[in-house]
């Protein structure tokens, strides 16, 4: 996988037009990044260098075309209809150098569902670019069938990550994948393998599943897929690599699911984790890796086994506290030793089911958290039945419902910012003022947490409720974008108001999602129209109204 030794010689380069070979890989820039002995260096820049402040200036567009479509996929060997990015689940990985800026065009071909659609791009900081966040109701209407619409951002992170759509449930329909971005590491390897997805799988699509999932809860999955694929009893097959003895590999590891928290090993090895979601950590040693939905983990694995005739099973292990799964010990991959072919033997490394994060992440950029907050916003989790008695989550006692007709950057633009109580607005007003947010629950359901526009600070995490005793931790804590709120516990977050946007923040089970367990942020509300190229937004929007009268679509979720 050395794109870059292949690429290094090459100049800058912007945009095309043909097809792009499988994995997507342009030219770079002049800067020829490190090599496997030098990973922490990166051309003028380093990993020690503050990504918040600082960004190489590439001058490289890296320009994408995706296309959406209805597809019929059997990823473990059964048949079923699914959606699919340029035909393929996961989508091709979008490649990027750090500092470049990445332009998106995507089209919305999905003319047998019907289905509008929006790309997200997770973690994705959208540094005063909140209309390129691709967020239904939100930053734009939902793209119609038969149109397109192109997003653009610059890489000011790098690592991994991983798009996907955030209209309805459409991203489990399989409209996601992956985002690389190059950059230093904490810790040498000597082959990047690029992005693994852990997903969950059913038969069913999200869409037939979702209406049990409201009035019954959420239902038991089929199935998982490693990298979009596995076996359900004779078909399929199953992941599979070859390694080669002592060579060492990055593995970009993202959680896709609907609904499943995985544990994450690969029988006999040690991992090196040196990366939670796009933020760089001190490295350190796992045999079994936490993984929540929409979190990711940068790990290098060693291929340090003694016979070279060995096989080992690779395992995403959906955790029964918060995840049901029908073949929960059977996600697993191979990974072969240089001349083996055989079935691997191995046995999992033994571990305590949960669903809890990771527990030693320290950032190797450090920072510290304001100690006073302007804003503290109360956000007690809850769950109750609206009136057709349907499953409806909530945050201070409101169900997100926003308007795919009527996303809030339109409405700021439009000057009205009276919120309606359903939009979940909380107006940060202010720039560079701290923003604490307690979330908390009573119930046994973990969640896991994700912001968009901001790495967050994780100031406080744990079991039982809040209280102003409860020690935060301000020196350096975890930061990263997604973060689980633990079992009839609490999650205290914190970060500045440097970006203008109004960002979602939500619980990335999609069914939660889906029954409004969500809210917005509206920050610098008089610094948005600025940044906002008004025409794109209404052209968009026009068309899905048109769109959505003409098949009279009807919105039954919370519009996120
Ligand atoms: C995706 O498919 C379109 C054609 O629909 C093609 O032009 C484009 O190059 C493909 N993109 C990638 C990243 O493979
Ligand atoms: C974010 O955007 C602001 C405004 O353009 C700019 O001043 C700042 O340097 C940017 N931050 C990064 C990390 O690029
Ligand atoms: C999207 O397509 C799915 C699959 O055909 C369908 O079940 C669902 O109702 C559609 N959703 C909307 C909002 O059009
Ligand atoms: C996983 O699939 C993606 C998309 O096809 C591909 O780019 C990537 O290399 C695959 N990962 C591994 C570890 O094989
Ligand atoms: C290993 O992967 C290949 C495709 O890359 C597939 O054809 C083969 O069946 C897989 N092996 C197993 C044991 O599933
Ligand atoms: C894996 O580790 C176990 C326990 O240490 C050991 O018994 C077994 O031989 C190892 N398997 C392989 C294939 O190396
Ligand atoms: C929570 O709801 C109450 C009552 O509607 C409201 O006064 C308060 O501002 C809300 N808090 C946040 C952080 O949204
Ligand atoms: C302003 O927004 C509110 C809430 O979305 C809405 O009820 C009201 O009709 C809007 N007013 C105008 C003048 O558009
Ligand atoms: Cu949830």
């Amino acid at each position: 996988m050395f794109v870059r030794n292949f690429l290094a010689a090459s100049t800058a380069l912007v945009g095309f037009a043909t097809a792009i070979p499988s994995p997507s890989l342009q030219e770079r820039a002049a800067c020829s990044g490190n090599t496997a002995t030098s990973r922490s260096e990166w051309c003028d820049y380093s990993i020690d260098t503050d990504y918040y402040t600082e960004v190489p200036d590439t001058g490289v567009t890296r320009e994408y075309w995706l296309e959406l479509t209805d597809v019929t996929v059997a990823p473990d060997g059964v048949s079923r209809t699914a959606m699919a990015v340029n035909g393929s689940i996961p989508g091709p990985t979008l490649f990027a150098d750090w500092g470049d800026t990445v332009t998106v065009h995507v089209k919305n071909s999905l003319t047998t569902s019907q289905n509008g659609t929006s790309l997200h791009f997770h973690g994705i900081r959208q540094n005063y670019t909140v209309q390129n966040d691709g967020v239904a109701s939100i930053t734009q209407c939902p793209t119609a069938p038969g149109e397109s619409i192109t997003y653009t951002w610059r890489a000011t992170q790098y690592g991994s990550s991983w798009y996907h759509s955030h209209f309805a449930l459409q991203a489990w329909q399989g409209i996601l994948g992956g985002i690389v971005i190059n950059g230093p590491a904490t810790a040498n390897y000597d082959e990047d393998l690029g992005m693994l997805f852990l997903n969950d799988w059913d038969h069913q699509t999200v869409d037939q599943l979702y209406m049990s999932a409201q009035t019954s809860g959420p239902p038991t999955l089929d199935n998982g897929l490693i990298n979009g694929t596995n076996t359900y009893e004779s078909g399929g097959f199953r992941y599979n690599t070859t390694f080669t003895p002592g060579t060492s590999y990055r593995l970009r590891l993202v959680n896709g699911a609907v609904d499943t928290h995985f544990k994450f090993m690969l029988d006999n090895h040690t991992m090196t984790v040196i990366a939670s979601d796009f933020v760089p950590i001190q490295p350190y040693e796992a045999t079994v890796l936490n993984i929540g939905m929409g979190q990711r983990y940068d790990v290098i694995i060693t291929a340090d086994q003694e016979s070279t005739a060995d096989s080992f099973w690779m395992r995403a292990i959906p955790q029964s506290a918060c995840s049901d799964n029908s073949q929960s010990d059977d996600i697993k991959g191979i990974i072969y030793y240089s001349d083996s072919t055989t079935t691997p033997s191995t046995s999992a490394y033994s571990y305590t089911d949960g669903c809890d994060d990771e527990t030693t992440l320290v950032p190797y950029i450090s920072k510290t958290v304001g100690s006073t907050a302007s804003t503290t916003a109360d956000e007690p989790v809850a769950v109750g039945f609206n009136s057709d008695n349907l499953f409806r989550w909530t945050m201070n006692s409101t169900s997100m419902v926003v308007d795919w007709a009527d996303p809030s950057l339109g409405q700021v633009v439009n000057g009205n910012t009276s919120w309606e109580a359903s939009e979940a607005v909380v107006s940060l007003p202010n720039a560079n003022e701290w923003v604490y947010i307690i979330i908390s629950t009573t119930l046994p359901v973990p969640h896991p947490i994700h912001l968009h526009g901001h790495d967050f600070f994780v100031v406080a995490q744990g079991s039982g409720s809040y209280s102003s005793s409860t020690t935060l931790n301000l020196d350096n804590p975890p930061r990263r974008d997604t973060a689980m709120l633990p079992s009839a516990g609490h999650l205290v977050l914190a970060f500045e108001t440097d970006n203008p946007g109004a960002w979602l923040m939500h619980c990335h089970i999609g069914w939660h999602t889906s029954e409004g367990f969500a809210m917005q942020f509206v920050e610098r509300a008089s610094e948005i129209s600025a940044l906002i190229d008004q025409s794109s937004l209404e052209e968009n929007c026009a068309a899905w109204v048109s769109h959505s009268e003409t098949y009279s679509i009807e919105q039954d979720d919370s519009g996120v």
